[in-house]
């Protein structure tokens, strides 16, 4: 009997990063019983399994920081504008201590299904350990980039040297000192990757298929005087990031690049590059809407690109094709020397559009026209974002309907928080919420906030089902649809499209409409009684 009651919980969340973590130390307060669920030793998420060499954020550290709890953030100070990884999950590591967060979390599991009892209107959870834990509400806490994309290249298990993938870095890290090493992809990852192992390996090879955009980081360390005026203006700096579509302070106006004289234009661009970041590349409004605009942002980058690259044609390699895919509808990357490295006499650039690889060998790649010699290769090659990871759980709703099979044609939801037929089930930063359009902290605690608040709200009228209804729901997604279709993202074979991933839906996966606009939706449904949402 006693065992039973310890496997019966309010809510089971699934994943201990961020979100994970906050949602339970939110029910918990709250008085609820949570057990978080985590396949890894520790919590962190994202930085705990990306552990490769240059791995950082690229949202400035005070920013992509909880704001939850201001003492949390008096306490901890960050040592970079960008933090690395490792102080990364440092930081996961003391929020989890500071809120006492581990005695919750069963570490080295991973949930393998989740089936909705209609008879009583909770979730029975099953992990590979063999048990299965009941609960009222089951919160996917799963990340949005945590499913890594299979290893699609024939002959990789002949290669004789060493494979390493950035999403499974080795714990005690690897020097490449008088290494040969290729690496394929050149993502954020790739290019963070890169251009730490450049200034090890005795000969680094880049395969890369698509040239990405990437803008500086200009990373330093943080500075007293920063601190100091953080402490001083930090309510408003939060106040102002959240009326951001990103929700960070990248001073996005509704200027447009149109209506703007080019010379105005320039030194606007030119001003932001020395900022550095993401921001570098929002200017103006229309860059994301109007092809023309677009080509400007476009050009302005391919110029930057030029004038470090001393190569022409590396140059223009490196450059990304405005009729492959408009500026900055893939993530921009932000970097720390990355289009430098191909100064070195020792980096090389393989443009594998125009010489694909063909295998692995157990010396290397061959590709169509070459064969390269490797001791190490790295695979930076991405993740199936947003629905990989929940979609490899064998989630049951009502009916015994398979969550897979609702989402044969791309993911529906409501918010992107619920799904129709799938009762207490929640998602925090799930496909259709504006999740990796933004800082995802941000966007975590927002959800969070939401699914405890709603629930309490719940609890306070003794309800226990909550469901999106099936109208709200198609409403949702055809207005995710309808906005994605206002800009130039779906013109884009990016992972936000779902494209990076053979067989899977084309499909705008998250809400491109921008935090406050998100935000104020969400806002109006509770204020209309939760409107979308039937509740017994
Ligand atoms: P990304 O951004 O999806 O990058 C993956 C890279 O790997 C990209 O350059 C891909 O080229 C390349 N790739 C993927 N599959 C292949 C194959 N089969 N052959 C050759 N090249 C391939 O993932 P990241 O991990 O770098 O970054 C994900 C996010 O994490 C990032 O946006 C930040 O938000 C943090 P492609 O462009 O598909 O032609």
């Amino acid at each position: 009997m006693a065992r039973q009651d310890e496997q019966a919980f309010d809510a089971i969340i699934v994943g201990a990063g961020f979100a994970g973590m906050y949602m339970l130390h939110k029910l918990r307060g709250m008085g609820l019983s949570a057990r978080v669920i985590e396949a890894g030793t520790g919590v962190g998420g994202t930085w705990y399994w990306n552990r490769y060499p240059g791995a950082r954020v690229d949202i400035e550290s005070m920013e992509y920081s909880f704001s939850f709890d201001p003492a949390l953030e008096r306490e901890w100070r960050w040592s970079e504008r960008y933090a690395p990884q490792p102080e990364l999950l440092r930081y996961a590591n003391h929020v989890a201590d500071r809120y006492d967060l581990r005695r919750d979390i069963s570490f080295e599991t991973r949930v393998t299904a989740a089936r909705f009892d209609e008879a009583t209107g909770s979730w029975a959870v099953s992990t590979d350990k063999g048990n299965t834990l009941s609960a009222r509400y089951c919160i996917m806490a799963t990340g949005s980039l945590s499913t890594p994309k299979d290893l699609d290249f024939e002959g990789v298990e002949d290669f004789k040297g060493t494979i390493y993938k950035t999403y499974e870095w080795p714990r005690e890290g690897v020097d490449f000192t008088g290494q040969r090493v290729g690496i394929i992809g050149t993502g954020s990852s790739g290019i963070q990757t890169i251009t730490v192992v450049a200034e090890q390996a005795a000969q680094l090879t880049v395969f890369q298929r698509t040239p990405n955009y990437s803008s500086p980081a200009w990373n330093g360390p943080i500075t007293q005087d920063y601190y100091a005026d953080w402490d001083a203006n930090r309510d408003t700096y939060r106040a102002e990031a959240r009326t951001q579509p990103v929700a960070a302070r990248f001073g996005i106006t509704e200027d447009l690049a149109l209506e703007t004289a080019p010379e105005v234009r320039q030194i606007e661009f030119e001003r932001r590059w020395q900022i550095g970041g993401i921001q570098a590349g929002y200017p103006y409004v229309d860059i994301g809407t109007d092809r023309t605009a677009n080509q400007i942002a476009a050009d302005f980058f391919a110029a930057k690109i030029r004038e470090t690259v001393k190569d022409p044609e590396t140059a223009a390699m490196l450059t990304p094709d405005t009729a492959v895919y408009p500026f900055a509808t893939k993530r921009i990357c932000v970097d720390t020397g990355y289009y430098d490295v191909f100064n070195r006499d020792t980096v090389s650039l393989v443009d594998i559009r125009k010489d694909p690889i063909e295998r692995f060998t157990p010396d290397g790649i061959k590709t169509a026209t070459r064969d390269f010699a490797f001791d190490a290769i790295i695979f930076a090659t991405g993740f199936d974002a947003m629905t990989g990871t929940i979609s490899k759980i064998d989630i049951r709703g009502r009916g015994g309907l398979p969550l897979t099979e609702k989402w044969a044609h791309g993911p529906r939801t409501y918010l992107g928080l619920q799904v129709a037929g799938f009762p207490n089930l929640f998602m925090i930063t799930g496909p259709g919420s504006p999740s990796v359009l933004t800082n995802m902290i941000m966007s975590i605690e927002q959800h969070v906030e939401f699914i405890a608040d709603t629930i309490a709200h719940m609890r306070n009228r003794q309800l226990s089902v909550i469901e999106a209804t099936p109208d709200a729901e198609e409403g949702w997604v055809a207005h995710v649809n309808e906005v994605a279709a206002e800009t130039l993202y779906p013109l884009a074979n990016s992972w936000y499209m779902g494209a990076n991933v053979p067989g899977k839906p084309r499909v705008f996966l998250p809400y491109v409409g921008g935090f406050p606009l998100y935000v104020e939706a969400c806002n109006d449904v509770v204020a209309r009684g939760y409107a979308g949402f039937a509740m017994a």
